[in-house]
């Protein structure tokens, strides 16, 4: 709390002085403010939080029974005194005292691309946040777009919700590919709790379902497929309909920028309505088609000349060197290839179905991809560049200090298909609100030479990266996007909140699960989680919120569950079953082998039989199919 003018709501005697004239703070103003912020906003965990902090301030200044005793009398009647002053003061303008909420999904980023998280990609606006908030090393995503987008959104597993696969109704409860009747989103609930909603990007749980039918007030972005083309305007549609959208000169549009452009008019219209807001910004960056501004990945083609087997060990080494990881963490062998079919036609194919060697790889094929690797760092920087534009805004409106930022990944690095990628072509007549949504095993794979490498990623540059440079994105673990090894549903997760938490630039490594965003909100919000809704009955809630670590509070174990395309994993403390599609159940023990390099199932067969039964009996209860 080092900036004043980050505060939200002044207590009494600064908005006197205010009203004088007077710009002086006194020097503990940021402390007493958050105590009265704390106060008025959390009137229901008074006791707990007082307590909480009587042991922050003992600890703090000493060991001595004497002295703790000291801190705890004090706070107790500091605490007393202001609750006393609060009790005169009107009812709590939930206005001002609730928390805005900042929600920020990335799409397929790997969980080893950020900075904060051991990469080379510059990502200075995510690391700074990641400095004065908190690092997650343990939270789980669903491994695919739709499915995590559908989970963190409801709170509840992707089946549940009815996105066990993707966009297309299969017939089946949990895979009708839009979200049910029977579940809620984090929108819909918080504009119950007085908020303002909206959302910017990627929508992706249903595409005859748009946001706004789902608690949004604003939508900017586009509903149906997995992408827009970066470069192409006419993809992106503004819901409700006829509400004003900016508008773009020829070439000035770029999708992450037009996103981050809205989302930050959404922001001006809810600060109209005096409102406390929701923000859901949705970036595609950086799915497929990789796609960057010059300006963005200026730099990196030199960076990833060195190919990505340099990349993973520097990356692992400065993992290890933040303290993500621990010291003895090995790196997986190169990730096998995804698809042999795809690759044995693009000519990629290795003898082990592994991905190749960087060195093995001709001069022109490595300058191709080294190519397509640095288009993708300028999308994840771009991204970073638009976060820092949305961080600029909310600290020129003092809402810093009071606003929940959460920014995660909805899914590990895409290994689609093969090493080499793909190359798609253009849509030659987009349709508002509607991106790419064509299949992409049988696109082409286009070898740039000479000038052509200048011109990737730029207009009509629509391509992927590829299964050796995925891996290289999930350093340290094993596997990619659709699978629910470690490397498809670890993501980073950033939790930034000066007013909800003393923790700063640590680590937290309890396991977590997108299913716990709703929790979490709910919390923040002192919102209700509905029983009903529209006459259907909501299924609870499966999640747990993650305040209770921004308290600093220990984690209870827990059990998590996944499955999608028949790929299968439950995690129990420390104990990880997880099963490729078709094959047999293998066990990790993540606190010691996270790189799910040693298969413990054979050792202890009775956990193996505890935990699949404990899988089979969620898979009943949540309409999961049991695919052999
Ligand atoms: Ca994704």
């Amino acid at each position: 709390m080092s900036n004043p003018t980050e505060m939200t709501t002044p207590p009494l005697v600064v908005k006197v002085g205010e009203r004088l004239g007077l710009s002086w703070r006194p020097p503990i103003y940021s402390q007493v403010h958050s105590v009265w912020t704390r106060l008025r906003q959390g009137r229901r965990n008074r006791p707990r939080w007082v307590i909480n902090l009587a042991v922050a301030v003992s600890l703090k200044e000493g060991n001595t029974a004497l002295r703790k005793l000291t801190c705890l009398l004090c706070v107790a009647v500091i605490a007393t005194a202001m609750q006393v002053w609060t009790h005169d003061l009107p009812a709590a303008d939930t206005t001002t005292t609730k928390p805005n909420v900042l929600l920020i999904l990335a799409d397929d980023l790997g969980f080893s691309d950020l900075g904060c998280y051991g990469s080379e990609i510059a990502t200075p606006n995510l690391d700074a946040l990641a400095q004065s908030g908190i690092r997650f090393t343990q939270f789980y995503n669903c491994s695919r777009c739709c499915p995590s987008r559908a989970s963190l959104l409801t709170g509840l597993y992707p089946h549940q919700a009815g996105v066990g696969s993707m966009s297309s109704d299969e017939g089946r409860p949990g895979y009708r590919g839009s979200l049910q009747p029977r579940c809620v989103t984090i929108a819909q609930v918080l504009k119950s709790a007085g908020y303002q909603t909206a959302m910017a990007g990627k929508w992706h749980v249903g595409d005859r379902q748009p946001p706004t039918d789902r608690g949004f007030d604003d939508f900017y972005g586009f509903v149906r497929g997995y992408a827009v083309d970066s470069w192409e305007p006419r993809m992106m549609v503004r819901l409700p309909e006829n509400r004003p959208r900016r508008s773009y000169k020829s070439g000035q549009f770029f999708a992450t920028d037009a996103i981050t452009d809205h989302a930050m008019d959404f922001l001006a219209n809810a600060r109209n309505t005096k409102a406390p807001w929701f923000l859901y910004v949705a970036y595609q960056a950086p799915h497929f088609p990789l796609q960057s501004k010059a300006e963005d990945m200026q730099g990196y083609p030199a960076v990833y000349a060195r190919g990505w087997d340099a990349i993973r060990q520097q990356r692992l080494a400065r993992q290890k060197k933040l303290g993500l990881t621990a010291a003895d963490t090995t790196l997986t062998p190169r990730g096998r290839i995804p698809n042999l079919d795809v690759s044995q036609r693009l000519g990629s194919r290795t003898a082990d179905g592994g991905n190749p060697p960087w060195n093995s790889l001709p001069a022109d094929r490595r300058a191709d991809l080294a190519q397509r690797m640095a288009v993708y760092a300028g999308e994840v920087t771009g991204m970073d560049r638009n976060i820092g534009r949305l961080i600029a805004e909310l600290r020129s409106h003092g809402e810093m200090q009071n606003t929940l930022i959460v920014f995660l990944s909805d899914n590990g690095a895409c290994a689609e298909w093969e090493p080499f990628g793909f190359d798609l072509q253009p849509v030659a007549h987009p349709t508002p609100g509607t991106g790419i949504n064509g299949g992409t095993p049988g696109a082409p794979n286009i070898l740039h030479r000479g000038d052509a490498l200048a011109g990737m990623g730029g207009p009509g540059s629509l391509m992927s990266y590829g299964s050796g440079w995925a891996n290289a994105c999930n350093t340290p673990w094993r596997l990619y996007k659709h699978y629910v090894h470690e490397g498809g549903i670890s993501t980073p997760l950033i939790v930034h909140w000066p007013s909800g938490t003393a923790r700063k630039g640590e680590f937290d490594r309890r396991a977590g699960h997108v299913i716990d965003l709703m929790a979490t909100f709910v919390e923040a919000a002192n919102a209700t989680y509905p029983q009903t809704a529209g006459g259907n009955a909501i299924l609870p809630m499966e999640g747990r919120s993650l305040l209770p670590a921004l308290r600093g509070e220990l984690a209870p174990p827990r059990t998590m569950f996944w499955e999608h395309e028949g790929n299968r994993a439950v995690r129990a403390g420390n104990w990880k079953l997880v099963a490729l599609h078709g094959g047999p159940w293998e066990l990790y023990d993540i606190e010691t082998d996270r790189t799910e390099l040693k298969n413990l199932a054979r050792q202890h067969e009775d956990v193996v039989a505890r935990l699949s039964d404990q899988w089979n009996a969620w898979a009943e209860r949540c309409w999961v199919d049991r695919r052999p």
